[in-house]
């Protein structure tokens, strides 16, 4: 059951598909305003009590023990003590309680931090929704919960192949080459991404004819190897007198402004940019029409950058930091005159200062950027979700983003940003996939190998075989960081046997996916929801149950051959590397598990079977069909 509570005027967020209408909020249990509009609840949590919930984020599948903000914020280094990352995810599980505060602004989760026993929740202005939803299990008040926001995105078929990607592969050449180094190696490709430098100086819905001259020729030549080239888009729009999209969008004024009226002018790539007002439909329709230059030149596939939005500078934030550089220059700067003007320019990116001074139009009035900050990308995910749907219809353009809100979920997947190549961002992308997932964002999956720094063999090998499962399975890494293609290192075989895994699982996965969004369900689920009675299961924090089949237990840490792996009932324990299959029947319990770096390992349930195919070096060429039984 759900009920609904109103507070204020909330602005249209679009998050919710259902019409229900609202409860008197005086009637809303453990409610607290403060003095200074802002909205505290708080409830008390038992010993053993589990709160899941907040999507991509921080910690643990339980986020117990830790405050979180719901603030999308462009921070590259994930680290655990840090309390927001791209997306905010306002839904939270508690006993047979959902809670969903539907409420675009910043939001403080205190889930046992400063009292280990309960939950503080902080929602920092007066407008809002929140939805309750109770039902009888963890799994049943997910179900509600996804009911009310509408069925998740499902990418096109191909978007379940191996996909590689790079900041950047900066000419025609280099994409080809990876395409080659793929087929000699005979491991499986169906996506090849472009970062930024495929575009003229970084301007959307162009192309750097220098480094891409024959662009149109090289997708069709992609496009006859069945090679899909995805391309990124950024949220600004480059300030160039003679760019049409700039020019259009300024004549118009499409982009959000400052309280004066001005546009707000900020740096990021390109320099200069304008933000285009997502949250407007005229603005969305716009933008999401910018997309056919790309889509008539045969691309169909696309992921949204620096949304949240991400600003390395203001133009008046800049300004105050070169005068405050003026004052001090030619002086002896003491420690504290040194630091101050360090953090003057460190804290020009993503400034709340800057953030404050934006103003967009909702529900036909001027509104702050604090009050829908976290409305910015999933509104630009919208604008490109409605474009191809209008236009290709249901199931036919990739599309994932980087920062998001709930409702985003319906128009495309979502990615979990810059991590690291760490160890530790193995696990971080698992427990973050079961919390996505009962939000809505079903297609999504980390940088496979990690982002960030410089990855070793092994720890590649270790995340893509987390990543045979995760429906993006895509290797990104940044600039300037070692080559992490699966043909870098010393053991390619070992990639190819992982991939190829990928390939033959392909049918299977795709149906659980499709399910799962179909019927609003999770593809993956914490182990505590299966097992609810059982306490090692409701504390596992490294394994997933898959569909209604499988558990995944991937192996996380280095220089080890295995891992311990807990059973809460009897499985079947399957090593599969390229078309070796290794069978072992384990009992309920645990077990130390052997897995080579070649390998995949997967349990299947006692009494449930799954469908492998053939591998391929594509999907177009998999017969999904076809398929033996495990
Ligand atoms: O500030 O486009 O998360 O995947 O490679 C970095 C360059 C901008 C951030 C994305 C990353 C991408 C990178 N972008």
């Amino acid at each position: 059951m759900i009920r609904k509570y109103t507070m204020g005027s909330p602005v249209t967020t679009d998050a919710v598909v259902m019409d229900i209408p609202a409860e008197n909020m005086e009637g809303y249990p453990f409610a607290n305003r403060t003095e200074d509009g802002k909205f505290i609840f708080s409830f008390a949590l038992g010993d053993d009590e589990i709160v899941y919930g907040l999507g991509e984020a921080p910690r643990g599948i339980n986020k117990r023990g830790w405050i979180y903000r719901s603030w999308c914020s462009d921070d590259p280094f994930h680290t655990e003590t840090k309390q927001a990352l791209y997306a905010a995810h306002n839904f939270l599980i508690h006993g047979t309680c959902g809670i969903f505060i539907d409420y675009p602004s910043e939001i403080i989760w205190d889930i046992g931090y400063t009292h280990p026993d309960e939950v503080i929740i902080t929602i920092e202005g007066p407008d809002f929704d929140i939805y309750l939803i109770s039902g009888d299990s963890p799994i049943q008040i997910v179900r509600e919960f996804r009911g009310l926001t509408g069925q998740a995105y499902i990418p096109p078929f191909w978007a379940f192949g191996y996909q590689q990607s790079r900041w950047s592969y900066h000419n025609a050449e280099a994409v080809r080459n990876i395409i080659r180094k793929y087929d000699e190696a005979s491991i499986p490709l169906d996506c090849v991404y472009l970062d930024i430098d495929y575009m003229e100086r970084f301007k959307n819905f162009t192309i750097n004819r220098e480094t891409f001259p024959d662009f149109e020729q090289l997708v069709s030549e992609m496009k006859e190897k069945n090679i899909h080239l995805i391309p990124i888009i950024d949220a600004g729009v480059k300030k160039e007198e003679g760019y049409p999209v700039y020019e259009e969008g300024k004549e118009k004024r499409y982009f959000c402004r400052t309280e004066d009226g001005s546009d707000f002018e900020g740096g990021v790539w390109p320099g200069i940019v304008g933000f285009p007002d997502f949250l407007r439909p005229e603005v969305r329709a716009w933008f999401g029409e910018q997309y056919r230059f790309l889509t008539d030149m045969g691309i169909d596939g696309f992921w949204n950058d620096m949304n949240e939005p991400a600003i390395f500078y203001s133009v008046r934030g800049l300004e105050n930091a070169l005068e405050e550089a003026g004052k001090l220059r030619g002086q002896n700067l003491d420690l504290g005159k040194f630091f101050y003007l360090k953090n003057v320019f460190s804290e020009l990116s993503n400034n709340m200062e800057d953030y404050a001074s934006i103003t967009h139009e909702a529900d036909g009035r001027t509104v702050s950027h604090m009050a829908v900050h976290n409305l910015y990308g999933a509104n630009m995910t919208r604008a490109a979700g409605e474009f191809f749907e209008k236009e290709f219809g249901r199931e036919k353009i990739l599309m994932f983003s980087r920062a998001s809100y709930i409702g985003a979920h319906r128009y495309g997947g979502i990615w979990f940003g810059d991590n690291h190549s760490w160890w530790s961002h193995i696990l971080l992308s698992l427990k973050m996939l079961v919390n996505a997932n009962m939000c809505g964002f079903l297609y999504c999956g980390a940088d496979l190998g990690g982002f960030n720094e410089n990855a070793t063999e092994d720890l590649v090998l270790r995340f893509l075989a987390l990543g045979v499962f995760t429906p993006l399975m895509r290797n990104h890494s940044a600039m300037g960081t070692r080559d992490q293609e699966c043909f870098s290192f010393d053991h390619t075989d070992a990639f190819r046997d992982v991939v190829l895994v990928r390939y033959r699982l392909i049918p299977y996965l795709y149906d659980t996916f499709r399910k799962a969004a179909e019927t609003n369900d999770m593809m993956f689920r914490p182990l505590s929801f299966d097992y609810p009675d059982d306490p090692l299961a409701r504390e596992c924090e490294t394994q997933l149950m898959l569909g209604e089949e499988c558990m995944i237990a991937p192996v996380y840490e280095q220089n080890v051959r295995g891992r311990t792996v807990y059973l809460p009932e009897d499985m079947t324990f399957v090593k599969l590397s390229g078309e070796h299959i290794v069978k072992e029947p384990l009992s309920k319990g645990l077990h130390y598990v052997r897995v080579g770096l070649n390998e995949v390992p997967l349990f299947i349930k006692k009494g449930k079977t799954i469908p492998l195919c053939q591998s391929a070096m594509r999907t177009a060429q998999l017969k999904p069909e076809q398929v033996t039984w495990i």
